[in-house]
């Protein structure tokens, strides 16, 4: 749906008065920062990031890898083998980790949450291809993904400026306040969920981000991905979580991003690393750690199954990419029975 959008409110101005910041967040449910993170170190990440998509064929040849040209014949997403291949390239790096634990994004976090503060081991990248609009990240609340707490905070922040055209992050400020979690529906995009229509009401904000600016809200707050409308620009960003080391905290947040089946396991993750810090920090701190409440998702894969069913196109490439991406699990043999009996292809 076409959405009015206006500008985040920047609060650079109360970085000091912490009782401010929480007022602000409860209210809003986000914090905006210009500039919150060195740019000049987001930039060297950007650089070693690019490195493993143009070993992967992702950027256009002859182009300056800094600038992040896209390969468009090489467009995948999450959920395609191609997509987690080279995924896991740059999740060995071990700058890409660190930015997780940088201390400005720390501080920022420690006010809102209290001192204790724990980054989620599952750090997590977005690389998102132009010209591959329906695979867009839908409005959404993180709580249906990353569970645990509701006391849990994402920072999002683009590496390399991110104008509206290259597809930032939009929120819709106070939509957190209800305090639960909304029926969410299948849609193709990161996650596979989308909040329901009612609940995407309202005023949306985003900005022209700037490399350096980032964008912490808390797991109820809807938002979304605007989409890459860019002729040929990758756009790439982090969105990490953070939250108090008392609250529990999900398994597969103590996994990397985008592991099947232990794999890659962390020694592998780790295996250039040149420090041991941040290697199983989070093994010391004796967090509460609780499985998953698949609810969430089987809703939306039944809801994938039933629109394949009736002949929706993205349901149906939604369903052919879990069979290609492991035939033999139990959601892929549903997916590709549906595909069989309805027959043809997703176009
Ligand atoms: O960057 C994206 O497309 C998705 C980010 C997101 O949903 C998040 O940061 O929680
Ligand atoms: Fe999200």
């Amino acid at each position: 749906m076409a959405k009015k959008l206006s500008e985040l409110r920047v609060s650079n101005d109360k970085l000091d008065d912490p009782a401010e910041l929480r007022r602000r967040i409860q209210e809003d449910g986000y914090l905006f920062f210009k500039r919150l993170q060195d740019p000049d170190r987001l930039m060297k990440l950007r650089e070693e990031m690019l490195n493993p998509m143009r070993a992967g064929g992702w950027l256009q040849a002859g182009t300056e890898l800094i600038d992040g040209v896209a390969n468009i014949d090489a467009r995948c997403t999450e959920g395609d083998t191609e997509y987690t291949d080279v995924y896991h390239q740059i999740y060995r790096l071990e700058s890409f980790h660190r930015a997780g634990h940088w201390p400005e994004v720390l501080e920022v976090m420690g006010k809102i949450v209290g001192s204790h503060v724990v980054p989620h081991p599952s750090k997590i990248a977005r690389v998102w291809f132009p010209q591959f609009s329906e695979h867009t990240t839908p409005a959404h609340q993180d709580f249906v993904h990353f569970q645990g707490t509701f006391d849990t905070y994402t920072c999002w922040s683009p590496v390399g400026d991110c104008p509206i055209e290259l597809g930032g992050l939009a929120l819709l400020p106070g939509s957190h306040k209800k305090n639960v979690v909304f029926d969410h529906h299948f849609s193709l995009g990161a996650g596979a969920l989308i909040v329901d229509e009612e609940e995407q009401v309202g005023d949306w904000l985003t900005t022209d981000y700037e490399i350096g600016d980032s964008l912490i809200f808390h797991s109820l707050t809807v938002h979304e991905a605007l989409p890459n409308v860019t002729a040929d620009r990758i756009r790439i960003s982090l969105d990490n979580r953070y939250q108090a080391k008392e609250h529990p905290i999900l398994d597969q947040m103590l996994l990397p991003h985008l592991a099947r089946d232990g794999k890659p396991g962390w020694d592998e993750i780790y295996a250039d690393w040149e420090s041991e810090q941040l290697q199983y920090y989070w093994q010391k701190l004796d967090m509460t750690v609780v499985p998953r409440d698949t609810s969430f998702g089987e809703k939306g894969f039944a809801e994938a199954l039933h629109q394949a069913r009736i002949g929706n196109p993205r349901a149906r490439l939604h369903l052919e990419r879990i069979v290609r991406r492991d035939p033999t699990t139990e959601q892929a043999q549903a997916a590709a029975k549906v595909l069989g009996d309805s027959g043809g292809r997703a176009d």
